[in-house]
């Protein structure tokens, strides 16, 4: 599936903004009529998450549907061709309504969906567009959770997993247009051929047509930042050799344009769309984990989409600050726990050439590994029966290494399904959940965790989460949990046995900034393990990081 896009064959339009508003009432669920009208006396803005918009709690603790709604004109131009709307995202399931008709109804509330109205809508005419979106948790879906009925008949969505239920759009919406025969997917692999300083594009298009007897053929060129030509080919399926090639490197990405034109044989361009790659190369051999041949070391954070008033809702300004913020310490990477990001982020990454450890399948030079999941309980039986189906479809599906993060129960002992995968990524919090305020303790336990792991597998092992809570303002000179100093003496702790260990290859710190978690007597207002503020102020730690990290020069 592509993402719309404004070529010389293709038109798109945002509809993001003000959108009409409605809280759907439990006790009208099944029959609510979806496609009324909704008054315009609550409106909420696109994208964000709902929650902390409004200041009525029963807005913010909702369990259920509710309602987007709007009028969206299609463009009198747009007569003959397909015509789509395009969530980029509704947490947690999304049903796309046209006037009256249900079109599609979509669960996953981190991935996009498109919705096609061509039949339904005219051109030049004006539809009601509504879309419905539930953040309803159970056992079936991804993340998990459950819903609860209280005594006074309220019902509550719990969940065991560590950041806020936001739901709502939380990403933009978009209508869009492409020919009725279109180019509908492009896969992109790259290699190097070292010996040569040869690239290579390899790319396979997907066309969709109305036309069975079309016999379509398509142009693929190449032009380097400068916009200069540098190759071509032809084909639906095809490589193309870049001579000298400028490879995608952390810190100093390089992009090439790739342009293909779909045409019919000896007629006129049908459809064009544009891809933006990097070529480099991603391999793991013994305990090392390389980029481009050389040996890579992973300094960042785990994130989350995580922003005041906004929730999950994608935020530009953010972004580009937050990606500045990990430039100031020196990191150069980052992980996308714990579900996909908007794509906006992940093309930031590959611009600025910034290394993710991604949780969805996006195709972009930025990604480096897949983790296909967080803190399983992979000590327990079954473990290895449900994951092995899921590496092999991963490394079916691509050609990157596959990881998971693994939680500190699940020790290199007990641990049934690490063997399966290429990378070790270890979430540990000595010193904090275990021998709380122990550093002493908490550097023993640690060295002697790693060594197991790295004696039994040999294999490169990355902490993707560390760290303590911390309440920015909180200072104490002796060993005080919760205070600045305790959060970077720990980190410090963690960096030294780090060093001692063969095969640690990367350090990300959980979290970079603090985040809305639900309502726990141990997390005051949400988590706090951030290195920076939910509002972006460093913490003392940072310093500890920066110093490692940038000035250092570790992993740099
Ligand atoms: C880890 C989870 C992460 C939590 C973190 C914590 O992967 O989502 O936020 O613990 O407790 O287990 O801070």
């Amino acid at each position: 599936m592509l993402r719309p896009q404004y070529t010389s064959t293709r038109e798109l339009i945002s509809l993001d903004g003000l959108w009409n508003f409605e809280i759907v009432k439990a006790a009208l669920q099944c029959e609510h009529p979806w496609t009324n009208a909704i008054s315009d006396k609550v409106q909420i803005p696109v994208p964000a998450s709902y929650n902390d918009i409004f200041l009525d709690p029963e807005v913010r603790n909702h369990v259920g549907w509710v309602k987007y709604q709007r009028r969206v004109r299609i463009p009198p131009g747009w007569a003959g061709r397909r015509v789509y709307v395009r969530c980029d995202a509704a947490t947690h399931r999304g049903r796309i309504y046209v006037n009256q008709d249900l079109i599609i109804d979509h669960e996953g509330g981190y991935t996009p969906f498109d919705a096609d109205v061509t039949d339904i809508a005219n051109a030049g005419e004006e539809f009601q567009l509504t879309i419905a979106v539930s953040n309803e948790l159970s056992n079936e879906t991804i993340p998990p959770g459950k819903i609860e009925t209280l005594p006074d008949g309220r019902r509550k969505q719990t969940y065991l997993h560590d950041f806020f239920n936001y739901a709502g759009l939380a990403r933009s919406v978009w209508l869009y247009c492409v020919p009725t025969t279109h180019i509908s997917d492009i896969t992109i692999n790259t290699s190097v051929d070292w010996t040569r300083s040869l690239g290579r594009i390899e790319y396979q298009l997907d066309v969709q047509t109305d036309d069975t007897t079309a016999d379509l053929c398509a142009k693929v060129s190449v032009r380097d930042e400068n916009g200069e030509y540098v190759a071509d080919s032809e084909g639906l399926k095809n490589a193309i050799n870049i001579p000298s090639v400028q490879l995608w490197q952390p810190g100093a990405a390089y992009l090439y344009k790739v342009t293909i034109e779909l045409s019919c044989k000896n007629n006129s361009v049908l459809d064009v769309y544009h891809v933006s790659t990097g070529v480099r190369t991603v391999e793991v051999r013994g305990d090392q984990f390389l980029i481009n041949n050389k040996p890579f070391y992973f300094t960042g954070f785990g994130k989350h989409e995580d922003t005041p008033i906004r929730g999950k809702g994608f935020d530009a300004s953010y972004m580009v600050h937050d990606f500045e913020l990990m430039s100031w310490l020196g990191a150069n990477s980052f992980r996308t726990s714990h579900y996909p990001y908007a794509e906006e982020i992940l093309d930031y990454a590959d611009r600025h050439g910034v290394v993710v450890i991604d949780e969805t399948a996006a195709n972009h030079p930025c990604v480096v590994m897949w983790s296909i999941a967080n803190e399983p309980a992979s000590h327990e039986p079954g473990a290895r029966e449900y994951f092995a189906p899921l590496v092999q479809l991963t490394r079916e599906l691509d050609e990157r290494p596959v990881c998971f993060a693994n939680f500190g129960l699940a020790t290199s002992e007990k641990d049934r399904i690490t063997d399966l995968f290429d990378v070790l990524c270890l979430n540990r919090y000595y010193g904090w959940y275990e021998s709380c305020g122990d550093l002493k303790m908490a550097e023993s336990e640690l060295e002697k965790d790693l060594r197991g792991w790295h004696e039994k597998y040999g294999k490169p092992m990355i902490m993707t989460e560390y760290g303590a809570d911390t309440i920015a303002g909180l200072h104490s000179a002796t060993v005080t949990p919760w205070s600045e100093e305790f959060q970077a003496q720990l980190l410090a702790l963690y960096h030294r046995v780090f060093d001692r260990v063969p095969g640690v290859v990367g350090e990300q710190v959980w979290s970079f900034s603090d985040f809305q978690t639900s309502q726990l007597v141990f997390r005051v207002d949400g988590n706090k393990k951030g290195i920076f503020t939910r509002d972006r102020k460093p913490k003392n730690a940072a310093q500890v990081l920066r110093r490692r990290w940038l000035l250092d020069g570790k992993g740099n």
